[in-house]
């Protein structure tokens, strides 16, 4: 597969990289570090995304090199610009967001390379996956180190860093494989400082943020003996810590730390009016059937769901499932 992009790559000198809209760490650090080489090896790569590139993963991009979409502006005829258009780290087109306009009207040979567990990409001349790869970082690793052998660019060995750790959740989810431990190793040794990227990358937490985390953490709740723990978040309670939605991002993630939880939730109230729920399952439970009741969805160990129904509502319908689901899937 790798010689197949390899291939693909060498017969085009137009070369535009693309990722999923709201580009992670694996998404950016996979197009900096692809077109430092192709830039490199003399051909022009361009690296667009949308909305922007996030804040915590700017220090990937020192030299400017990401632009952010401005479909009346600067990339009014981006389409026309490559002879070829690559999308990393999603294999459907539609995940471009607002870029799959332009996307969709371009001359240019179209691909993608991703690692993601799904049916056969559509909408591509040509497409390089392999779900067994832990991050699209790790499938560019493979194609560059052995065709770089020796030192890698500083700018190349640090993004392909960042997107390991970006998608292995600093090594602690199961595609942490040997082999990706040992891409890593091979990058530290090259000169990448591991505790300065996990700063840059996670530790960007602003003082409204942990006292919503801390307010929301203050009304924990426990049911099914402790099985299924949730916190809940009002509007008011955004606006009492002078936090913004985005402030909500992980913190889902603290009730699942609780021994013996199987499944932890947060709830909230969206800025439309709308009830919300993240579910986070700890292996047993099957969240995502859980979620597809209330019309969302998404995998089975984590998932989500919105309804137009008040919040106090809404968590009680959604605790219902939850318990009946913790039943069905542990007997
Ligand atoms: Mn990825």
């Amino acid at each position: 597969m790798l010689d197949r992009f390899a291939a693909f790559l060498d017969r085009h000198t137009r070369i535009l990289l693309t990722t999923h809209e709201n580009p992670d760490g694996d998404g950016v650090g996979a197009s900096i570090a692809l077109a430092a080489h192709l830039k490199a090896g003399g051909r022009k790569a361009r690296i667009v995304v949308t909305p922007v590139l996030a804040e915590n993963l700017r220090f990937l991009d020192p030299l400017g090199w990401i632009e952010s979409f401005e479909p009346g502006g600067l990339h009014r005829d981006l389409a026309g610009w490559p002879d070829a258009w690559l999308l990393i780290d999603a294999s459907e087109p539609h995940r471009m967001g607002p870029l799959f306009a332009a996307y969709e009207t371009t001359k240019a040979d179209r691909a993608c390379l991703d690692h993601h567990l799904k049916d056969a990409p559509k909408g591509f001349d040509e497409e390089f996956t392999d779900p067994t790869a832990s991050a699209s970082t790790e499938l560019v690793y493979d194609l560059l180190r052995p065709r770089i052998g020796g030192d890698l660019p500083p700018l190349m060995a640090q993004a392909l860093y960042a997107g390991l750790v970006s998608d292995t959740g600093n090594f602690r989810h199961s595609n942490s494989t040997p082999k990706v431990h040992l891409a890593a190793a091979d990058l530290i040794a090259q000169g990448v400082h591991p505790a300065r990227t996990f700063n840059a990358l996670y530790q960007t937490a602003t003082p409204a943020k942990l006292r919503l985390f801390g307010r929301a953490m203050g009304g924990l709740q426990l049911r099914d003996g402790g099985r299924f723990a949730y916190v809940s978040v009002t509007r008011a309670d955004l606006e009492a810590c002078g936090a913004s939605p985005e402030d909500l991002d992980e913190l889902v993630e603290e009730p699942r730390r609780l021994k013996g939880v199987e499944v932890a939730a947060l709830f909230s109230e969206t800025t439309d009016g709308r009830a919300k729920v993240s579910l986070r399952s700890r292996e047993r439970v099957d969240v995502n059937a859980v979620c597809r009741q209330f019309g969302g969805g998404g995998h089975r160990l984590a998932s989500g769901a919105k309804a137009s129904a008040p919040l106090e509502t809404f968590m009680n319908q959604v605790e219902a499932a939850v318990l009946a689901q913790i039943h069905l899937d542990i007997v």
